[in-house]
């Protein structure tokens, strides 16, 4: 029903023979309802005057004095996106190409530093008599801790090596190795001729200059919205989605709205999905995405990401969701339609997006971390330089020629989602956001003891990179976690 002050309003106008067009009938609706009349009688004097009887939302914006700011930079592009790069070869030689694509990508990577020069091959340390220590670099293929030692295996393409770590902040840094993570060991030989580790180096990020906007342009990160689901906080994205085209001084600066997976709930993703949904078909979901995206200003570009809910290709790396499930988002000119993961751009601003599905498999076998803090874990994949190391657990790894997972390029900004929980944090200069969701606690997450704080929304001066949040739930535990 219309609010009476609204209703007022369009009478008045209509009754001086005015039209109301749509888009401004919408942006009247979210205008401050004590206001309503002046505004409306100012409107129609002016133009009265003019002898033009139609109000639509551009004399709404000049009254407001919230036109689009033509001088606010925004410019975008899309750095890397795996969505034409997928190609899956077949079985047993795909992963084989996937490991060695992986090896390679991170030797290169780890070879700025000066103890790369002495790497050796596993192979020949082997059967060479070692008067020294030396460096190999491996992928992770089993970390076994027992009360005094910790022993670890490493494999490059010339062969695996089996090393024990005697001393305890060693064995710590080996507890934090993700398996199939790539390291550089340095070796020396023990009295039974076995392998001790002395040391351990990971990828890592080097130290850095972050690159920055050079107007204070906003980018708003979300993620896991979730339409669909009888969880989707529908009302509160209702809410956030108005405020863009608010008068508010922020969200007048906001050019760019990042989503970072899980956009809808998706069908048959879970046993007994059908009777949490409230749009039963991925259709359905789609459309009801793509109205809500039709509600933000187009000025505003939107960079769309799918995540294990989304329809299309499960394994990673993902393709963006397939033109053919709803072709409206493709053909938006305001919508970015990118794969997981993704590199964007944003006036300089370097964004690697990724859902993180790769974070169950991580806080189950990694000591010291959990869901209670996704950005922790972010900072494990910027070390070992990979988002999605561990083979053959939960989260599926496509069998590509190119591991297309390794961060090859150093972000401005890492942005993650699928915890469903939202923190921010930094890492060697580069600002970490985990965008939580828009999905309330579900059964199955109340059943494991997951608590979400849905329903926050990030938004990021990129010539600041100051954070501003909002809360739209209106749960007074729901809070952000820094
Ligand atoms: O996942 C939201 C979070 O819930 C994510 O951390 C994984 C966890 N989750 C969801 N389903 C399962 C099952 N079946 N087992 C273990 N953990 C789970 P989302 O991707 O939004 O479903
Ligand atoms: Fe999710
Ligand atoms: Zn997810």
């Amino acid at each position: 029903m219309l609010k009476k002050e609204l209703t007022f309003a369009l009478d008045y106008a209509l009754n001086k023979g005015f039209q109301i067009h749509p888009n401004a009938f919408e942006f009247l609706e979210n205008v401050d309802t004590k206001k309503l009349e002046k505004i409306i009688k100012e409107i129609v004097r002016e133009k009265t005057k003019q002898k033009l009887f139609q109000i639509n939302q551009d004399d709404l914006e000049d009254y407001f004095g919230i036109k689009e700011d033509k001088d606010l930079q925004s410019e975008y592009k899309v750095l890397f996106d795996p969505t034409s790069k997928v190609t899956s070869a077949e079985g047993i030689s795909g992963y084989n190409s996937l490991f060695s694509s992986r090896f390679k990508k991170l030797k290169k990577i780890i070879s700025d530093r000066p103890e790369s020069k002495m790497i050796k091959s596993i192979a020949s340390i082997k059967t060479a008599k070692l008067d020294e220590d030396v460096y190999v670099c491996g992928l992770v293929t089993s970390r076994n801790s027992q009360r005094k030692v910790t022993n670890l295996v490493l494999e490059d393409p010339s062969g695996t090596v089996d090393g024990i770590i005697f001393d305890n902040e060693l064995q710590k840094t080996a507890d934090s190795l993700l398996s199939d993570q790539f390291v550089m060991a340095r070796l020396g030989v023990g009295k039974n001729s076995g392998f001790i580790i002395k040391d351990l180096i990971s990828p890592d990020i080097p130290d850095q200059s972050s690159n920055r906007s050079e107007s204070e342009t906003f980018a708003l990160f979300l993620s896991d919205l979730h339409i669909g689901s009888k969880y989707f906080m529908e009302e509160e994205f209702n809410e956030l989605v108005s405020w863009l085209s608010s008068p508010d001084s922020v969200a007048r600066k906001v050019r760019f709205v990042l989503i970072c997976g899980d956009v809808v709930d998706g069908v048959g993703i879970y046993p007994n999905q059908d009777k949490e949904l409230v749009c039963k078909t991925t259709d359905e979901q789609l459309e009801k995405l793509a109205s809500l995206i039709d509600k933000i200003p187009d000025y505003i570009k939107i960079f769309i990401m799918p995540g294990n809910h989304d329809p299309g290709r499960r394994a990673l790396p993902q393709p963006a969701i397939p033109k053919k499930f709803n072709s409206r988002l493709w053909e938006k000119d305001n919508v970015v339609m990118v794969g997981n993961p993704a590199v964007v751009s944003l006036n300089g601003v370097k964004v690697l997006m990724y859902h993180g599905q790769s974070i169950d498999d991580i806080v189950k076998t990694t000591p010291g971390l959990s869901y209670d803090s996704p950005t922790n874990v972010m900072k494990h994949l910027l070390k070992a330089r990979h988002l999605s190391p561990i083979y053959g657990s939960q989260t599926p790894i496509a069998p590509e020629v190119e591991d297309l997972m390794v961060i090859e390029e150093i972000p401005d900004v890492f942005h993650v989602g699928h915890v469903h929980r939202a923190q921010l944090d930094m890492y060697k200069g580069i600002l970490l956001i985990n965008s939580g969701s828009w999905q309330n606690q579900t059964p199955f997450q109340a059943s494991v003891g997951m608590v979400p704080n849905p329903g926050i929304a990030l938004m990021v001066n990129l010539k600041t990179f100051q954070v501003l949040h909002q809360n739209y739930n209106p749960r007074l535990d729901n809070i952000l976690q820094s």
